[in-house]
C-alpha cells in the first residue's frame, strides 16, 4: 500500500484557516521562511567543503566572534523576507538595529514583524555538529502602512503568534507552531520537498535528561547547583543523564522527543544570562508550552517578561513541565 506524507504546502493550505488575521499572509511568510531554510541548508551542509569556514573579520553586537555561515544565513532570511515584501519589519540577532521594510510604492500594508536568530549555535560548524535557525512573528502594534518602530519588537513572548525552527541536523527540519500545537517537517534533500514527519508534537511531562554546560558549575545561584546535584542523586528514576550540545536548537529538539530540561541560567560572567529573550527564548518558549512543556527565567514565566531592548539576554529554564517546575522550587528555595 502506499502512504502519502503530507508536505508542508499541502499542510499550509489545509491549516490557512486557523491562522489568526487570516488572509493568507502568515502562511506567505512561513512559506518564505521554509525556503529561505533550504537555501542555509545548502549552504550549511557544504561547509565542510568550501572555503567558507572562519571569521568573516566583524563582530556582532555582542562583540562574539561571527563566522562567515552566520552572516550568510543573516542575508538570505532578510533578502528573501525583504524581496517578497512579506513583512513591515525584521530583527536579527546579528544586526544592531531592527529594520524598517517599506514596500516597492513606499507603503508596506503587511502587518508582521519577524525576529530570527539566522544560525545559532554556529560555534558547531567548524566540528560538524548542528545548528539552526529560530524565529518568531508578532502582529505590529503601531498602525499599518506606516514604518515600524521599535515598539513593534518590544512585545511580550504571550503576544507571538508563531514561532520555530530549523534544525540543520542529520536530517533538516522545520517545527513550528501558529498557536495550535506544534508540527515537525523533514526535509527531503533529493527534491527540496519538507514532509510532515512529526505531528503534533508532546514534550513529555517528565523525563531523564538535563542540558546545561556545567564547566561554569562554580558561577551558577546556588538554586541551580542544588537542582544539578538532585539530578545526580541516586533515587527513584535518578541520576538523570546529561546531554549538552551548546547548540540551542538541536538540546531543544532531544529533549522535547525524548524528555528533559535545558537551562542556561546567570552566571557570576553573565549576570542575565546568555541567550536572547526575544530570538532564542520567547520563540523556544512558544513552542515548548503549545507542547504541553515550561519555560522560565527560574522564577517566572518566559513569555510574560516585557522586553526593554532588543538584544535583551535572560536566564533560561525549558523543557519538560514537571523538571522546570522542580528546578524552580530549587530556585526558590536556595
Ligand atoms: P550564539 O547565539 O552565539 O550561537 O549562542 C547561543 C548558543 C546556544 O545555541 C547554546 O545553547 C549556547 O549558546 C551555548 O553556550 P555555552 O557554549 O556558553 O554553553
Ligand atoms: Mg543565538
Amino acid at each position: 500500500m502506499t502512504h502519502h506524507n503530507k508536505t508542508l504546502g499541502e499542510f499550509i493550505i489545509n491549516k490557512q484557516s486557523e491562522f489568526k488575521y487570516s488572509s493568507g499572509e502568515l502562511s506567505r511568510l512561513i512559506n518564505s521562511i521554509r525556503l529561505a531554510g533550504k537555501i542555509v541548508n545548502h549552504e550549511v551542509n557544504k561547509a565542510g567543503l568550501v572555503d567558507i569556514l572562519g571569521n568573516a573579520g566583524g563582530a556582532n553586537i555582542q562583540g562574539e566572534d561571527q563566522q562567515k555561515l552566520d552572516v550568510y544565513a543573516n542575508e538570505v532570511f532578510i533578502n528573501t523576507l525583504i524581496n517578497r515584501e512579506i513583512v513591515c519589519g525584521i530583527a536579527s540577532e546579528e544586526e544592531d538595529d531592527f529594520i524598517v521594510i517599506e514596500g516597492r510604492n513606499g507603503k508596506n500594508d503587511n502587518k508582521y514583524v519577524v525576529l530570527i536568530d539566522p544560525l545559532d549555535g554556529s560555534s558547531n560548524i567548524d566540528v560538524n555538529v548542528s545548528v539552526g535557525t529560530i524565529f518568531s512573528v508578532y502582529r505590529r502594534v503601531t498602525p499599518e502602512g506606516t514604518p515600524v518602530t521599535i515598539e513593534d519588537f518590544l512585545q511580550p513572548g504571550n503576544k507571538q503568534v508563531a514561532a520555530g525552527y530549523i534544525i540543520y541536523g542529520t536530517s533538516t527540519m522545520i517545527v513550528y507552531t501558529t498557536g495550535h500545537g506544534v508540527n515537525g517537517f523533514t526535509l527531503n534533500p533529493a527534491i527540496g520537498t519538507y514532509y510532515l514527519s512529526h505531528p503534533n508534537m508532546i514534550f513529555p511531562d517528565t523525563g531523564q535528561i538535563y542540558s546545561v554546560n556545567e564547566g561554569n558549575y562554580v558561577h551558577f545561584p546556588q538554586g541551580v547547583k542544588d537542582y544539578i546535584k538532585y539530578c545526580q542523586q541516586e533515587e527513584g528514576d535518578r541520576p538523570y543523564t546529561s546531554r549538552y550540545i551548546g547548540s540551542l536548537v538541536s538540546d531543544f529538539h532531544r529533549n522535547m522527543i525524548k524528555g528533559g530540561i535545558y537551562i542556561y541560567p546567570n552566571t557570576a560572567k553573565d549576570p542575565e544570562g546568555k541567550l536572547r529573550l526575544l530570538y532564542e527564548c520567547n520563540p523556544m518558549a512558544f513552542i515548548a508550552e503549545q507542547a504541553g512543556a515550561k519555560a522560565s527565567n527560574g522564577v517566572k514565566r518566559i513569555m510574560d517578561i516585557q522586553p526593554t531592548e532588543l538584544h535583551q539576554r535572560v536566564p533560561f529554564f525549558c523543557g519538560s513541565k514537571n523538571m522546570v517546575e522542580k528546578a524552580e522550587a530549587f530556585m526558590q528555595n536556595a
